[in-house]
């Protein structure tokens, strides 16, 4: 959702909707950290069997385990990297974390494909033993020392289990305390709400607080007001949350001008997209663009005021873009410009 695909469209309703896929998609993706590596754990000593290969069908079949075991330990490692904000990598992660999905998805088809066969041998087999009187889980386990099959399934279920009960308070509402894995906690940060990129970082701590900011609005009949103008506008509330990409999400109770005002009073006709453009020069998220049911939502405000206080230079003082199911990365702060695309 930071790069919408074209064919997609989405939606500014349901207001929570961005933060419950946002938060399956990590909460997800750290259970999987336990069970692929318990998978692998179960699977590795076949890479010394002797000889590798027999048939050129079992052939084939290994070499395709190449791009899923590759595909899904990049998609781990690399996710987890990123909800700690740690980039050791030289590509861009999201890009890359998208196709390498997509990469990944196709090997898992071809890796079932290939145990179709398997499966279904073992499936019959279950099934006539469960007539019997064994299930397969109580069957006698070889050796006695060490971990049964069973406990192996408990212990890296628990694992999960921990993981997901000791991170998934990052998104859920009113769970903040429970977050003792997760790299933040969504109550951490001026205002009770974290900060992805401070003002510093970003470098507009001088331009932020330049009495002369003027905020341009440009479409057929553009305009632009100062500060003062800008908080004597009829203000709205709208209670929203920002929803990090790296895994966060908390609410806050928003003020400020609803962007469709704005787009009114500039001429900017209801089926045009804006781009919100930042007094940050550099960075990849200092501009995002608005398509029409964002823009035009009642809730979407550029926003002067958080929980009854005016901005925090690092929540994007003076104003900054909050609009209802849009990933955080897409909530632009410092805002000074609003185009007509
Ligand atoms: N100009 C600008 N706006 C930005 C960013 C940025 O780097 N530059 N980061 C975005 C990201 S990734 C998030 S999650 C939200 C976080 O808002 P907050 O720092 O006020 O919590 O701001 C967004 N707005
Ligand atoms: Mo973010």
């Amino acid at each position: 959702m930071q790069h919408p695909p074209g064919w997609l469209y989405w939606s500014a309703r349901p207001v929570w909707f961005y933060r419950l896929t946002q938060g399956l998609h990590v909460a997800s993706g750290l259970a999987c950290v336990p069970l692929l590596l318990a998978k692998l754990w179960t699977v590795y000593p076949r890479l010394w069997e002797w000889p590798p290969v027999r048939t050129v069908a079992q052939a084939l079949e290994r070499i395709s385990i190449i791009p899923l075991v590759a595909g899904s330990v990049s998609q781990l490692a690399t996710g987890v990297a990123n909800i700690a904000q740690w980039y050791p990598f030289g590509f861009f992660f999201t890009v890359t974390h998208y196709w390498v999905a997509w990469m990944t998805i196709g090997a898992l088809l071809v890796h079932i494909a290939a145990k179709l066969a398997v499966v279904r041998a073992n499936v019959g087999r279950r099934r006539a033993e469960r007539a019997g009187p064994t299930d397969r889980l109580s069957l006698p386990e070889q050796g006695g020392d060490g971990l049964t099959r069973r406990g192996f399934g408990i212990a890296v279920g628990a694992a999960a289990g921990v993981v997901t009960v000791t991170t998934a308070g990052q998104f859920v509402p009113g769970l903040a305390g429970t977050v003792l894995l997760a790299p933040r906690r969504p109550t951490a940060g001026p205002q009770r709400l974290p900060v992805n990129r401070t003002a510093a970082a970003a470098g507009v701590t001088v331009t932020a607080r330049d009495p002369g900011y003027l905020l341009e609005v440009v479409g057929p009949r553009p305009f632009s007001v100062t500060l003062a103008e800008l908080h004597a506008l009829p203000r709205s509330t709208a209670r929203l949350p920002i929803t990090c990409v790296e895994g966060w999400a908390a609410d806050a109770t928003w003020g400020g001008v609803r962007l469709r005002d704005l787009l009114d009073r500039a001429a900017i006709p209801a089926d045009a997209t804006v781009r919100v453009q930042s007094l940050e020069a550099r960075g990849g998220y200092r501009a995002s663009e608005v398509d029409p049911p964002h823009a035009r939502d009642p809730l979407t405000l550029l926003a002067t005021m958080v929980n009854g206080e005016p901005l925090d230079l690092d929540h994007g003082y003076p104003a900054r873009l909050i609009a209802p199911n849009r990933p955080g990365v897409l909530q632009t702060k410092w805002v000074h410009r609003v185009v007509m695309l």
